[in-house]
């Protein structure tokens, strides 16, 4: 059985003032709620205070939305796992979508950067999906997949099963625009036959996929009802306390 995991991305948005006010919030709402995993990922400046004003053993757990492979040294701008870890980081994105198309992630770097993370027992949340010209080209699966086998490269199947999966079809991310819970559950139950392929079918079953592209509280029973949909990565809905929690009691 896999537990469903809504972990929220607040990307480059909050101040330090409204992150503790917001983590703090939803850590209140969902108090108690112990059958769903929940992880905010605030900006780096404000993990360690968001981290200071989160109950400890509480169920809303703390994640990053980056991190940088190498352990230490001049890497000017960049953060290590050890880094996150000091300041009682346990989740950690890797490549998603706005990392890959703004920022240019290769899936090569994006396999060293979640290796390093799990290496140091950190869990990765590794995100892949298909941008429109390519869906609209009727390259999704091969898109998709390959990302997927890039990402995992090196992964033995006891490994693999520490990484969150993260499906965000890149047309659907903060647009507006979700996926059809269909088109979710297609590319999802693509992504577990290849995990199936790739490893076998009790490391497929184990590891969580999660959605991701303008989730929000009115769409979540629907694509959480999907058999391959194990939880949401969620953008915009989680800067609000109200909206963030909601969707969690949904899950509940
Ligand atoms: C996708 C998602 C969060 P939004 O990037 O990872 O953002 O829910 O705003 O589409």
């Amino acid at each position: 059985m896999r537990k469903p995991f809504i972990a929220a991305n607040w990307k480059m948005n909050t101040d330090m003032a409204s992150a503790v006010e917001l983590a703090g919030g939803v850590a209140k709402e969902i108090a108690g709620i112990e059958n769903v995993k929940t992880a905010v990922c605030p900006p780096f400046v404000y993990l360690q205070k968001v981290a200071e004003n989160l109950s400890h053993g509480g169920n809303l757990h703390l994640g990053a939305q980056d991190v940088y492979f190498e352990g230490n040294g001049a890497f000017t701008g960049e953060i290590s796992c050890e880094m996150l870890k000091d300041v009682c980081v346990e989740y950690v994105i890797t490549g998603h979508s706005e990392r890959r198309h703004v920022i240019g992630e290769t899936d090569e770097l994006i396999n060293k950067k979640t290796r390093a993370a799990l290496d140091a027992k950190l869990l990765p949340i590794l995100c892949i999906g298909e941008l429109l010209e390519e869906r609209e080209a009727g390259k999704t699966n091969a898109v998709v997949a390959n990302q997927v086998k890039k990402g995992l490269a090196g992964f033995s199947a006891a490994e693999a099963v520490e990484i969150t999966l993260a499906y965000e079809p890149v047309w659907a991310i903060g647009t507006g625009k979700t996926a059809t819970s269909e088109q979710a559950q297609e590319v999802h139950a693509m992504i577990r036959s290849l995990l199936a392929e790739m490893y076998d079918q009790a490391t497929a079953e184990a590891i969580i996929i999660q959605y991701g592209g303008s989730a929000k509280p009115a769409n979540t029973e629907e694509l959480m009802s999907c058999p391959d949909v194990d939880g949401l990565l969620v953008g915009g809905a989680g800067l609000k306390v109200e909206s963030f929690s909601e969707m969690i009691k949904i899950t509940s």
